[in-house]
């Protein structure tokens, strides 16, 4: 018998206090759809390696989820917070539909908001704000990961028109895409492109086989002579900051959003100490459980701070790119440390798609090393507190 009346890890920090009604109001509508919704199929598509991301990207488009934290053009216009937010419960469903919402509106329709024409924004925007056209981020090559300046596709010209070659790797959306932001090399840096998928020369193979984000779409991208008009260029950025620029943002959606996938596997295991009878006591009555469990609340709380203190100084547009960094480095880290953990007081259990544990750990593999490895972030943080770059 408990002898106290149990409160939830984040309930411990009262994170609530922090946000303000419409951000908590927001929270709780994206928590029932994905509870309503997503909870439960995920596991199935998870098995499947096949998720229905043309009717997922209209319910999230009505939900309001696509490009919300934009302004105009179709997107809702929230606070960074409410953004974050929303990752966060989204995630706590699967790291797959959080990537889907993060690439669409963070990567696809930032780039083009931020950077775009008038007439690209006037076309895209509005219809990827209602998950009737889906959109992808081209920059990682199969040698070209952490390293994007090395990237080899190239944009020639030809007369006014552009003609794109080369092939991107592990683009999530890729093959499901509507309309694909590819960055290439010109003879003026790096620029970025407005594709339409359905362009003669572009074709986007999924990548099969994965053992992470399996209920999510991860293709490469082909781009043989694809020709485009002269107006398919971003004209608002030239260099790798134009890339750059769109990776803060969704980077900062998954400060929040792994945090969602801790507190999942975190409820979880407490839920399961608690109903686990073990040598004729509760799992949960244990001093070696306790001290995992309160462990893992103070790292989440500690991460839900973070993520909090970050949002707010995006919010007064004050955030740093490493700042972001100091986000995702630690907030990822510590959710898959969590999912690790919490599968070991789930033990035999915690192996299977019954319980989102090993699932949550899977997928937060690939969240450690997309937008950003871990190395990458612990290295613009070192390049921060010492003044040297130590990339190269
Ligand atoms: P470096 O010389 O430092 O910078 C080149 C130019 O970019 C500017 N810059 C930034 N601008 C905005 N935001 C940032 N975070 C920026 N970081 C740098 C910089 O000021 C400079 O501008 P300018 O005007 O002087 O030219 O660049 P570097 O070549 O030394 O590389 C730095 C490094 C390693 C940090 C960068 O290349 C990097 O971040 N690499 C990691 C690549 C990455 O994260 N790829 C992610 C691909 S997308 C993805 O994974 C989607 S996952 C799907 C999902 O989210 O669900
Ligand atoms: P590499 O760059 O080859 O790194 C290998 C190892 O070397 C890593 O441990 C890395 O941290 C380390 N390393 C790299 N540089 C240094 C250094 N200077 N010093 C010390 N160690 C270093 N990309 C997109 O463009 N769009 C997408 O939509 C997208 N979606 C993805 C979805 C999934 C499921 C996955 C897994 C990846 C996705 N990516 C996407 C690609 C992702 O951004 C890259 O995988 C990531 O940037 C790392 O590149 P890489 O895998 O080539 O690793």
């Amino acid at each position: 018998m408990a002898t106290v009346t149990p409160q939830t890890p984040l309930g411990l920090f009262d994170i609530d206090e922090l946000l303000d009604d419409d951000d908590r109001a927001i929270r709780d509508t994206v928590r029932r759809y994905v509870v309503d919704r997503i909870k439960p199929h995920i596991a199935d598509w998870f098995d499947a390696g096949a998720i229905p991301a043309r009717h997922l990207a209209k319910e999230l488009g009505s939900l309001g989820v696509l490009g919300m934290h934009l302004k105009g053009y179709g997107c809702a216009g929230t606070t960074a917070t409410a953004y974050g937010l929303a990752c966060m419960e989204l995630e706590a469903g699967d790291s797959g539909l959080r990537s889907l919402v993060s690439v669409q509106g963070s990567l696809a329709m930032y780039a083009i908001w931020k950077h775009g024409s008038e007439e690209q924004k006037s076309e895209w925007l509005p219809r990827m704000a209602a998950g009737e056209a889906i959109g992808c981020f081209g920059l990682t090559e199969p040698d070209f990961g952490s390293n994007p300046a090395g990237m080899r596709t190239r944009a020639r010209r030809d007369g006014t028109d552009w003609v794109l070659n080369g092939n991107k790797m592990w683009i999530t959306n890729g093959s499901v895409a509507d309309v694909a932001v590819v960055w290439a090399q010109t003879d003026d840096g790096v620029r970025g492109f407005v594709v339409p998928t359905d362009t003669p020369g572009f074709s986007a193979p999924e990548i099969k086989k994965k053992l992470s984000l399996r209920a999510s779409v991860t293709s490469e991208l082909i781009l043989e002579d694809v020709r485009l008009p002269g107006d398919a260029v971003l004209p608002g950025v030239r260099g790798l900051s134009g890339p750059l620029s769109c990776l803060n943002e969704a980077r900062y959606g998954i400060v929040f959003g792994a945090l969602g996938a801790a507190r999942d596997c975190l409820d979880t295991a407490i839920d399961y100490a608690r109903d686990r009878d073990i040598f004729d006591k509760p799992l949960a009555a244990y001093q070696l459980t306790q001290a995992k469990l309160a462990d893992m609340t103070l790292e989440l709380g500690k991460g839900m701070l973070l993520a909090v203190q970050l949002g707010r100084l995006k919010d007064t547009g004050l955030l740093r790119p490493e700042q972001v960094s100091l986000g995702k480095l630690n907030n990822v880290r510590e959710a898959l440390a969590i999912a690790r953990e919490c599968r070991t007081i789930l033990a035999a259990n915690g192996i299977t798609l019954e319980y989102p544990v090993l699932r949550h750990a899977n997928n937060l593999e690939s969240v450690l090393t997309y937008e950003g490895t871990s190395e990458v972030h612990q290295l613009v943080i070192g390049r921060t507190v010492t003044g040297h770059a130590a990339f190269r």
